[in-house]
């Protein structure tokens, strides 16, 4: 689809007064995408199991771990190491869902146990679901 610039710049303004900013639109479809009990939220136990999930996909050859290279792009090396405490280089499911259980709580500032489209907009949010998505 080709936008002019004028219809573009109306769509960017008209866009979030519906609630409907693509950012919007994207956290949406990824909560449905993870959200088994329909409640519009993501519960810790409904992200475990998506980052389960993840784990598994990135895991082709099934030895258990993830090493740097499978994890490109998902964690840095700096988060790599701090979530490798028996600094073998790789993570195991254990020390990669603990990675997930401290994002999520840094991206869940109200303590209400979920997470929201606009807490998973936030930094710790971004970083989380990139670890189940
Ligand atoms: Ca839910
Ligand atoms: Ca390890
Ligand atoms: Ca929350």
């Amino acid at each position: 689809m080709t936008l002019t610039r004028s219809a573009a710049l109306a769509l960017a303004l008209l866009l979030p007064a519906a609630g409907l900013s693509p950012a919007f639109a994207q956290t949406s479809a990824l909560i449905a995408a993870f959200d088994p009990d329909k409640d519009g939220t993501l519960d810790l136990k409904e992200v475990q199991a998506a980052a389960s999930a993840k784990f598994d996909a990135l895991d082709p050859d099934k030895d258990g771990t993830l090493d740097k290279r499978e994890l490109k792009g998902i964690l840095t090396a700096r988060q790599i190491k701090s979530a490798d405490p028996d600094n073998d280089g790789t993570l195991d499911k254990t020390e990669y869902l603990a990675v997930v259980e401290s994002l999520f709580k840094a991206a869940d500032p109200d303590n209400d146990g979920t997470l929201d489209a606009k807490e998973l907009r936030s930094k710790a949010g971004k970083a989380l679901v990139k670890l189940i998505k």
